[in-house]
C-alpha cells in the first residue's frame, strides 16, 4: 500500500529592494508537487512586515500542514542557509514593499525574545553539503521580513504538530551585478529538494 502523504507548505517572497526577481520564489515555484512522502503547496508571499506571516497562517489554516518551510533571498550569502532561530525584533534600513521602516520594534509585544526552528536544520545542512552544494546553519535570519515570518510562525505553532523552518538562499547569477556571491537556480532548487528529503519521517 502506498505510504500516506504529509503536507508541506513552502513559500517564497516577491521581489523587493529594487530587484526584478526573488530567487526564493523562482526556486520554490519550480519544485515538484511531490518530494518523497511530502505533497507540496507552494505560495508566494509579499515582502511586507506582518502581512507575509498572515498570508502563511491563512493558508496553513486551510491546509493543516505538518511542515512549513519559508524561503527567502539573502544577498551577500554564498551558501544555502537554514535558519536556527527567529527573534522578536524588527530592524532594517530598507523599507518593506508597503513602504514601512522599523527600527527596533517588537514583532509581538510581550512574547518571548526568540524561538528555535522546529525542523532539523542541521540534518538539512548535512544533506545539502553531501551533494557538494554550499550550505551552513545560520544563527541569524536578520530582523527584516524573513525573520518576521519565521518568528511569527514559530510563535504561532509552538508546541503543535506543525513544524517550521526558514531557508535563506543566495542571489541568482543574473542578480549579482556587483560581484556578490550567487548560485544557479537549479542548484538552489536541488538544495531545497534535498532539504525536504532530509526531513522525511
Ligand atoms: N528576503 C528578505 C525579505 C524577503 C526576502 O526574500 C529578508 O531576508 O528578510
Amino acid at each position: 500500500m502506498e505510504q500516506s502523504l504529509q503536507k508541506l507548505l513552502i513559500t517564497g517572497f516577491d521581489p523587493f529592494g529594487g530587484q526584478p526577481i526573488n530567487p526564493s520564489w523562482e526556486a520554490v515555484q519550480g519544485l515538484p508537487d511531490r518530494i518523497g512522502t511530502f505533497s507540496l503547496t507552494k505560495l508566494q508571499i509579499p515582502t511586507i512586515y506582518g502581512a507575509a506571516a498572515q498570508r502563511v497562517l491563512q493558508e496553513a489554516d486551510k491546509l493543516s500542514p505538518s511542515a512549513i518551510i519559508c524561503v527567502g533571498q539573502a544577498a551577500g550569502r554564498k551558501a544555502v542557509t537554514p535558519e536556527l532561530v527567529g527573534i522578536n525584533l524588527r530592524y532594517a534600513d530598507i523599507a518593506d514593499n508597503s513602504g514601512m521602516i522599523y527600527r527596533d520594534s517588537s514583532i509581538l509585544s510581550g512574547a518571548p525574545n526568540a524561538y528555535f526552528s522546529t525542523l532539523p536544520v542541521r540534518a538539512m545542512v548535512k544533506a545539502i553539503q553531501a551533494k557538494q552544494i554550499p550550505a551552513a546553519v545560520s544563527y541569524s535570519a536578520g530582523a527584516f521580513v524573513c525573520n518576521d515570518v519565521l518568528y511569527t510562525l514559530l510563535h504561532q505553532f509552538a508546541g503543535t504538530e506543525t513544524k517550521v523552518c526558514f531557508i535563506h538562499v543566495p542571489l541568482l547569477p543574473e542578480q549579482a551585478l556587483h560581484g556578490e556571491p550567487s548560485l544557479p537556480l537549479n542548484t538552489i532548487r536541488d538544495a531545497l529538494c534535498t532539504a525536504i528529503e532530509a526531513i522525511q519521517r
